[in-house]
């Protein structure tokens, strides 16, 4: 089925440069352009998730939908709508011309009379995907299971008191884990959803710690079982839907896999946003994986400063993304992991092609940044001087207490007869501050 959904936007947004006046253009993103030796799509692997831009049709908790996704509109055949829905995403893709989606189970399956029902909507449409995929090149980024949307999901899916939820869960996860094999999928996506608590009163904290526990080592062994290669991801998330999410954020997750010997299963999906309501920023979410090994991929969607929730907004600060970034290309780049937006339109944003527009602002910032963050990695200062401040632990007194050879007494000694005596340091903060700035302004320049 081809779609014109999108008939307004020709095919595909062109590169305009930083002083274009069509809006529908990329005024900093060009896929082939050379950023540090390798391709900027390369760098960025961007993906367009199906939930928030082709399921959801602008609802929230106070109103209903504004948006206009005809197939949502109830009237239609479920099957029928979900041909149309699929077929405009894959239009939507090949028109902003990135190389990779994501979606979950639900957002493009009907829900049927049974699971058995869904299965086999899911394999139909499935199918069509393949199809998509093979003519507009489109890519799957990653798969996911909707373990938190039907009301038996209320009290948490591999944490549900009730292990029938726990059973349902798994065979969810299993059906889309082959999915997303059978569709290429370079990675597959854990969101906690509902695993965690709103009342302490009715929950047992240490069960469900443990069933969340089994429920990662099946997916691990089913993965291996049926030969998927990709990545599995868990994204940290510390609140919202339930007043506490047990994967809190990067330190709680890698915790909890190590405890459970399953950090070797599962790499970090990072969302902006939930760093911020974990009470981090975004950098720090990113650093700690890259600092532990466990960097995977990333949702890119901000949050607002106002608000202490999931605004799930395109990115659109340079500013925020520039170390993270540098992080990521200090890491050596994205392996199997991308940016998809995981973002959504506000509810007013009515015209269709408001979808491309916050797609391509948020492209637009994500270039711009990646333009600063290799700005800084190729001049080093930053790195230089991080390297000059811990210098000292590579001299015999730091190795020293590393490797373990000098003890408590023997560092005492040290101090006691005065051959230790150290001297506080700058933190130079203000000075390294100005060269991040100094990157994001002088890189401006040269960007057309
Ligand atoms: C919700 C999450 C969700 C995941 C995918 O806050 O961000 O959208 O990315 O299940
Ligand atoms: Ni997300
Ligand atoms: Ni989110």
């Amino acid at each position: 089925m081809s779609s014109d959904f999108f008939a307004e936007v020709r095919h595909p947004i062109p590169f305009g440069g930083i002083e274009s006046t069509d809006p529908l253009s990329f005024r900093v993103y060009q896929p082939d352009r050379l950023v540090l030796g390798k391709r900027m799509e390369d760098h960025l692997r961007v993906g367009v998730c199906f939930w928030h831009s082709f399921a959801w049709d602008g609802r929230d908790m106070f109103g209903s939908g504004t948006l206009d996704r005809p197939w949502n509109a109830g009237a239609m055949d479920p099957m029928d709508g979900a041909r149309m829905k699929m077929a405009a995403a894959f239009e939507f893709f090949a028109k902003l011309g990135v190389p990779y989606y994501c979606f979950h189970d639900r957002d493009v399956a009907p829900d049927g009379e049974s699971f058995a029902e869904f299965k086999s909507n899911l394999d139909a449409l499935v199918d069509d995907a393949l199809g998509y995929q093979e003519r507009t090149g489109a890519r799957l980024l990653w798969g996911t299971a909707n373990l938190f949307g039907h009301p038996r999901y209320a009290g948490g899916a591999a944490t549900n008191p009730d292990p029938d939820v726990f059973a349902y869960a798994a065979a969810q996860v299993k059906n889309m884990l082959e999915v997303t094999k059978l569709l290429g999928g370079t990675n597959y996506v854990l969101w906690g959803g509902r695993e965690g608590y709103d009342t302490l009163l009715n929950t047992d904290l240490r069960r469900e710690g443990k069933q969340l526990a089994r429920f990662l080592h099946l997916v691990a062994d089913h993965k291996h079982k049926i030969g998927f290669t990709g990545t599995l991801l868990i994204e940290p998330k510390p609140m919202e839907p339930t007043k506490h999410q047990y994967d809190f954020d990067s330190a709680t997750v890698h915790g909890f896999l190590a405890r459970n010997g399953l950090d070797g299963e599962y790499r970090l999906n990072i969302e902006a946003n939930h760093a911020t309501l974990a009470g981090h920023n975004f950098h720090h979410e990113v650093a700690y994986a890259v600092a532990n090994g466990m960097f995977g991929s990333i949702d890119a969607n901000r949050g607002d400063p106002q608000n202490g929730w999931d605004t799930d907004q395109f990115p659109n600060s340079v500013e925020d993304l520039v170390m993270p970034l540098y992080e990521i290309l200090r890491y050596g780049g994205f392996s199997t992991g991308g940016f998809n937006f995981d973002a959504k339109l506000r509810r007013q944003s009515l015209h269709r092609t408001d979808l491309f527009h916050a797609h391509i602002g948020g492209i637009d910032t994500l270039a711009r940044a990646l333009l600063a963050a290799a700005d800084l990695v190729e001049r080093g200062t930053l790195a230089a001087i991080v390297e000059t401040r811990y210098a000292g632990w590579k001299d015999e007194l730091g190795t020293g207490i590393l490797d373990g050879s000098l003890t408590l007494a023997d560092l005492a000694a040290k101090v006691e007869s005065g051959e230790i005596d150290p001297q506080p340091v700058s933190g130079l903060q203000e000075l390294l501050e100005n060269i991040v700035n100094q990157a994001i302004w002088s890189t401006g320049r040269s960007a057309g």
